[in-house]
C-alpha cells in the first residue's frame, strides 16, 4: 500500500503513521467494525469525482445498525469528511476507507459501553486484480467455504468480522493457482466471490444473484441500472455453478475489482475465453459513467478539487 500524509480520526486529521490504535481494542479481538471503500477518480478540467459517496456513507451507517454499533456521526458527516481527507491529502484519485470499529474499555464479548471510533484513509489503489485483468479476465474457482448463512453472520452488513469468509476462501484460491474465489451459499446457489458480486450474460440476457447471502454492491447496482439504460434485460435471479460455466460471458463488480471480466471458472473456459462484447460495453460505461463524462448519472458523482 502506498502511503498518504493524513488520516481522519475521530474529527482531526493526524499524519498517517500517527494513526494507532490500542491492541486491546475490541474490533481487533471480536471483528466488531464495519467499513467502507470507495474509489475517486480524475475526471476532466483536473477535477475529481468520488463515485456514489452518499450511497457508501449510507451502506457505512446500516452497516452499523445492523450490528447495533452506534456510529457518533451522520452519513453526511462522514461524507464530507471524506472529501475533506482527498483534499488534505491531494489525492486526485484512490480508494477511501472508512473504518467505524468498537475500541478498548471492557474486556468480553459483550461491547458495553466501549467508544466507537472511526478513521477515514485513503490512498492510491491500481488494479485490484493485477494489471492484465480488467482487459483479459481472470481464472477463479469455486470455493471448498461455503458463504455464511444468512443467519450466521449478516451479508448485508460490511461488517469486518465477516471477511474471514472471504479471507479463507481467497487464501485456498490463491494457493491453488487462481485469480479468485467464486463462492457458493449455504444452500449450493452461485452466491458471491471475496469482495465482488457475480454476473453472467447468456443469450444476451444479463443475470446477477439476488439480494440474499451477498453484501448489495453499488457497483453491481450501477452496473444494473447501466445495463438497462443500454437497453439490456438483467435479472436477478439465483443460478448454479454449471450455469455459470456455460455462460457466454461473466464479470465481476466491486469498488476496488470494478468491472472484471471472467475467463475461467473451474478449470472451464467461460465463453470465448477473454473478455465478451456485452462485458466490454458494459466495462466501457462503466468508466465514462465514473469519470464524469456519460450524460445522465451526475448524481453518482460528488465532485471535488485538491
Ligand atoms: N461483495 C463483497 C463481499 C465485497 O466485499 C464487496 C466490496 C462487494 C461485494 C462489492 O460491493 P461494492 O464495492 O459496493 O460494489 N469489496 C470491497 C473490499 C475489497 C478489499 O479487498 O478490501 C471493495 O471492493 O472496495
Amino acid at each position: 500500500m502506498q502511503a498518504t500524509q493524513f488520516i481522519w480520526f475521530d474529527g482531526e486529521m493526524i499524519p498517517w503513521e500517527q494513526a494507532r490504535v490500542h491492541v486491546l481494542s475490541h474490533a481487533l479481538h471480536y471483528g466488531s467494525a464495519v467499513f467502507e471503500g470507495m474509489r475517486a477518480y480524475a475526471c476532466a478540467g483536473g477535477r475529481s469525482a468520488v463515485f456514489r459517496l452518499n450511497d457508501h456513507c449510507a451502506r457505512l451507517v446500516n452497516s452499523a445498525k445492523i450490528l447495533r454499533m452506534e456510529i457518533p456521526y451522520t452519513a453526511e458527516r462522514i461524507a464530507a469528511a471524506c472529501l475533506e481527507t482527498l483534499k488534505a491529502n491531494k489525492l486526485r484519485e484512490g480508494y477511501i476507507r472508512p473504518l467505524s470499529f468498537v475500541g478498548c474499555g471492557e474486556m468480553g464479548v459483550y461491547p458495553g459501553d466501549n467508544p466507537v471510533q472511526t478513521i477515514i484513509a485513503v490512498w492510491p489503489w491500481g488494479a485490484y486484480l493485477g494489471a492484465d485483468a480488467l482487459a483479459k479476465g481472470i481464472r477463479v474457482k469455486t470455493s471448498s467455504f461455503a458463504r455464511m448463512h444468512v443467519n450466521t453472520l449478516m451479508t448485508k452488513a460490511k461488517a469486518s468480522g465477516n471477511y474471514i469468509n472471504s479471507v479463507l476462501a481467497k487464501v485456498e484460491a490463491r494457493e491453488d493457482g487462481y485469480d479468485e474465489a467464486v463462492m457458493l451459499d449455504t444452500a449450493g446457489f452461485v452466491s458471491e466471490a471475496t469482495g465482488e458480486n457475480i454476473f453472467l450474460v447468456r443469450g444476451g440476457l444479463i443475470k446477477t444473484t439476488p439480494w440474499t447471502s451477498i453484501l448489495g454492491g453499488i457497483t453491481r447496482d450501477s452496473v444494473i441500472r447501466l445495463a438497462r439504460d443500454l437497453g439490456y434485460t438483467v435479472e436477478e435471479q439465483q443460478f448454479t455453478r454449471d450455469e455459470f460455466y456455460i455462460a457466454d460471458e461473466a464479470f465481476f463488480t466491486g469498488t476496488a475489482a470494478e468491472l472484471t471480466p471472467i475467463r475461467e471458472l473451474d478449470r472451464r473456459v467461460i465463453g470465448a475465453g477473454t473478455a465478451g462484447p456485452v462485458t466490454k460495453r458494459l466495462q466501457k460505461e462503466f468508466f465514462r459513467v465514473v469519470t464524469g463524462e456519460a450524460a445522465g448519472y451526475a448524481s453518482w458523482l460528488s465532485c471535488y478539487s485538491v
